[in-house]
């Protein structure tokens, strides 16, 4: 049997964030990026979305260098021959190097298209179990400390489970002890999206005393080994985010000693058969791991709660309720939180239908890609 898929549809969205997210390297208000949808010979849609921002500041990829992997050579890829399963696309996809966000938002699409063909949720085809999963919030760099301790105060009585917090040199420390002190007890940890280096030891091991689940990725994304020292020094335990991008990255940082605790995006480690790799690698080791946000809409958002249900994700991760970032979803219903937990959705496919006037309304342009060979 091989999957059936007539033609692909790429869209460029642009969404207002409900407020603006400042990290250690810029900030963003409007959210722009690609949704994928794979239709087969029955009308069946299957969804995925790339979590490539406008700018290359999380990492080299765009929106536009997306559109062009993916128009000129994935989408084709996919077309050159029968699939069998979405497990093969990583091979397929393996002559065009790196990309990994165009890669997952195609094969994103296609898992799901596979999963509803089959009439099964996402989340079981991949292997999960959990029926909730637990979630924490990302909070971006904010105006004064004041506004930090009332933003954290809100998301706090929502009950997420974990409250995350963006540093970078100079709004670190001091910040950290005012949260601390304001919320004793609340499960914390900080990001600082590689605004460090190791000069900055001193400062990074000032915060061991504040009792931080993990610090994520202080240091480049290309710098495994100087992770490995600073994690040697540290009590607190590092979690890499920009620095895996593969199964091997992961491999190669648990063996350095890099980090203790592995963030997984979909987008950033090429889809979600790598993503899964990387969960059976850490599960093996005793590795704990969690799902990453890139301010998703609907489509990628359901997505992360798909991986999520695998049973080494036991840390929350940062898929926080649609209502968090925007004024209307494209999914219905919404991804809602309640205390601190998300109900896994048990319909086929991703589990959550795509509101086509939503997505029709936030699209700037669009083009359909015929498969040739079924046409
Ligand atoms: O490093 O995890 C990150 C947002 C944009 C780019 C990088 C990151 C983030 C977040 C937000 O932390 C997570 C979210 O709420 O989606
Ligand atoms: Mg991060």
């Amino acid at each position: 049997m091989t999957i059936s898929i007539e033609y692909v549809i790429l869209r460029h969205l642009h969404m207002e964030l409900k407020s603006p997210f400042t990290t250690s390297f810029g900030t963003f208000q409007t959210k722009e990026f690609l949704l994928v949808e794979a239709v087969d010979r029955d009308g069946v849609s299957g969804w995925g979305e790339s979590v490539a921002f406008a700018a290359p500041w999380y990492s080299e990829e765009t929106v536009k260098t997306n559109w062009h992997m993916l128009e000129e050579f994935l989408v084709p890829l996919l077309f050159s021959e029968p699939l069998r399963h979405p497990a093969e696309l990583p091979e397929r996809f393996a002559a065009i190097r790196q990309n990994n966000m165009a890669k997952a938002a195609l094969e994103g699409a296609v898992w799901d298209l596979y999963a509803k063909q089959l009439g099964v949720p996402l989340y079981r085809l991949l292997g999960g179990t959990k029926r909730e999963i637990e979630v924490g919030v990302s909070i971006g760099i904010q105006p004064t400390v004041g506004d930090l301790l009332r933003v954290i105060e809100r998301y706090v009585a929502q009950g997420y489970r974990r409250i995350k917090v963006k540093i970078k040199p100079g709004w670190d420390v001091d910040v950290i002890r005012e949260v601390r002190r304001a919320f004793p007890n609340v499960p914390l940890m900080a990001d600082a999206n590689s605004a460090y280096t190791l000069a900055d030891v001193d400062r990074l091991k000032a915060l061991d005393e504040f009792g931080l689940m993990m610090i994520e990725q202080p240091l480049a994304a290309d710098d495994l080994i100087d992770h490995a020292r600073l994690q040697a020094l540290l009590e607190t335990p590092l979690c890499l985010d920009e620095s895996v991008r593969s199964y091997d990255d992961a491999r190669k940082a648990l063996e350095l000693g890099s980090c203790r605790i592995i963030n997984i995006k979909i987008g950033r480690v090429g889809g979600l058969e790598e993503a899964r790799r990387i969960h059976d690698l850490c599960l093996e080791r005793g590795v704990p791991v969690w799902c990453g946000g890139m301010l998703e809409a609907g489509v990628g958002r359901a997505h992360n709660i798909a991986i999520t249900t695998l049973e080494n994700f036991t840390l929350p991760g940062d898929t926080a309720a649609s209502s968090h970032y925007w004024e209307r979803d494209i999914i219905t219903p919404e991804v809602e939180v309640q205390g601190g937990l998300i109900r896994v959705p048990n319909a086929p496919g991703i589990g959550y239908d795509v509101d086509r006037r939503q997505v029709e309304r936030y699209t700037q342009f669009a083009k359909l890609f015929h498969c040739a060979t079924t046409a």
